[in-house]
């Protein structure tokens, strides 16, 4: 008996799958199909698959072909598979020719024509058009999120808007895209818009986006006042537009994965948050010369206040901010410290003092630690009681990891699923609070440019 392999995600099953599945039956007397998980995918860098890991099994067995299917989990996989199902023959399509060569080792590898003009990106292009997205701003975050949009299938970058026209051009140039000098124009050839501009002008920005019936995606902090956030989300629910805030260590999948671990019992019950970042700043940057929205808890405060709303919840008790300043009077370390009806947790940040970057989770059966960056895990480790006892879980982090949120977004505009979970409009809202009450502290209220 002949025993065949073959892999596939199997995402919107079309034609160029059925007819890849009934030759591959066609080369033995037994096919087994392994099918990819979301995890799997998501870390070699498939991002926008549609169908649950359910439905794809499904209409991979209605075919009829598989004798067996079988989950694929992760990267090496393979290789055990052909070993431990004794296969004779791996089975491929062709535009994966090569790649699979290091398999002629263990059987016969087979590379089977490509169905041409059918593919599940196509069907995903048509299920849901293309989203162009206009980006508003043109400085660093601006230029991160390009080369990370490209990597998402489903959206273009469109072009760029800056009243400081002279630097958009200059953006526009360098990432050959269009540049617009009104906003009418701009919104009139967008169908969502990232916000990259400087803090406080970001309200004004989503409102107006909003209005023209833009999705948006806003870089952290949306707003600096809870009220204005609560406002925008109201407004995108009035217009049915989707607003999103670009936190992106909550889009993460290590950060998820996580999240998961440290609510699941693991650790017993949480009772100590601790997230740390700190980022040298040069002595001439924005965010140590804006003496109104610069300083460190505006910077990086979203990162570290994210655990600590997941974990305990927006319901705190208390909450004090202790901060060190620097000559002009702008905070260059601050320390937020929250008290829980069950739990204490503090959120610190630094641009001007350096510190261990990490984020502990401690609970009353054990704890978790992620080092620094940990706003991009890819690493954790749970420990307990018994010192030898370690559980270490990593995760892919691709690139600068804005590709996740942006896929969290498209996701969210073409309904094809909800990552509202990962980070709520409430919980956003609370992040907006926070740094408002932070500010409204330090003595310098949030004035947002309307
Ligand atoms: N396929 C095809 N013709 C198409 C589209 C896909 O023959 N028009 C084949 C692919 O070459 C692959 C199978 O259908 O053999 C499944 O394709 P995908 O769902 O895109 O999965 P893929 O990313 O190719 O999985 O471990 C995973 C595998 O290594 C590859």
């Amino acid at each position: 008996m002949t025993r065949v392999i073959t892999y596939g995600t199997f995402d919107l099953f079309h034609e160029g799958h059925y007819r890849l599945l009934q030759r591959a039956k066609g080369l033995g007397d037994y096919l087994i199909v392994g099918v990819t998980t979301e995890a799997y995918d998501k870390a070699r860098g498939k991002l926008n698959v549609v169908d649950s890991l359910v439905t794809r099994i499904e209409n991979v067995k209605k075919t009829g072909f598989a004798d067996e299917i079988v989950i694929e989990e992760t990267q090496g996989q393979k290789v055990n598979d052909i070993k431990k199902f004794h296969i004779d023959v791996f089975a491929i399509g062709s535009d994966w020719t090569g790649a699979f060569d290091y398999l002629k080792d263990y059987c016969r590898v087979a590379y089977l024509e490509r169905t041409r003009n059918i593919s599940s990106t196509m069907l995903r292009e048509k299920n849901s058009p293309i989203q162009r997205i206009g980006i508003i701003g043109s400085g660093r975050i601006a230029a991160r999120f390009l080369p990370e949009a490209r990597l998402v299938s489903g959206v273009s970058a469109q072009g760029v808007y800056n009243p400081h026209t002279e630097s958009a051009r200059r953006f526009a140039d360098q990432w050959d895209i269009n540049v617009y000098e009104e906003t009418e124009a701009f919104y009139e050839a967008v169908d969502a818009v990232y916000v990259a501009s400087p803090h406080e002008t970001h309200y004004g920005y989503i409102r107006d986006a909003l209005a023209h019936g833009k999705h948006v995606l806003c870089e952290k902090p949306m707003t600096l006042k809870q009220r204005q956030a609560e406002e925008l989300f109201g407004l995108a629910r009035e217009k049915g537009r989707i607003l999103f805030e670009g936190i992106k260590t909550a889009y993460c999948p290590g950060f998820h994965k996580l999240l998961g671990i440290a609510c699941s019992g693991t650790i017993g019950s949480i009772r100590n948050v601790e997230a740390c970042f700190t980022k040298l700043e040069r002595a001439g940057s924005r965010e140590l010369t804006d003496t109104v929205y610069g300083g460190s808890f505006t910077e990086l405060g979203s990162y570290v206040l994210l655990p600590v709303l997941k974990l305990f919840g927006k319901a705190y008790e208390e909450l004090r901010f202790d901060t060190i300043r620097d000559e002009k009077g702008l905070d260059i370390f601050t320390k937020a410290s929250f008290r829980y009806p069950s739990g204490i947790a503090t959120a610190t940040c630094g641009l001007g003092v350096k510190s261990e970057g990490r984020l502990l989770v401690a609970g009353t059966k054990g704890y978790i630690v992620a080092e620094a960056p940990w706003w991009k895990t890819s690493y954790f480790e749970v420990h307990y009681e018994d010192a030898g006892r370690v559980e270490k879980y990593s995760e892919t982090f691709l690139g600068d990891g804005l590709r996740y949120e942006i896929s969290d977004f498209l996701s969210m505009i073409n309904g094809s699923s909800s990552s509202e979970f990962k980070l709520t409009r409430g919980e956003s809202a609370a992040v907006a609070g926070i740094l408002e009450r932070f500010l409204e502290e330090e003595g310098r209220p949030a004035q947002e440019r309307q």
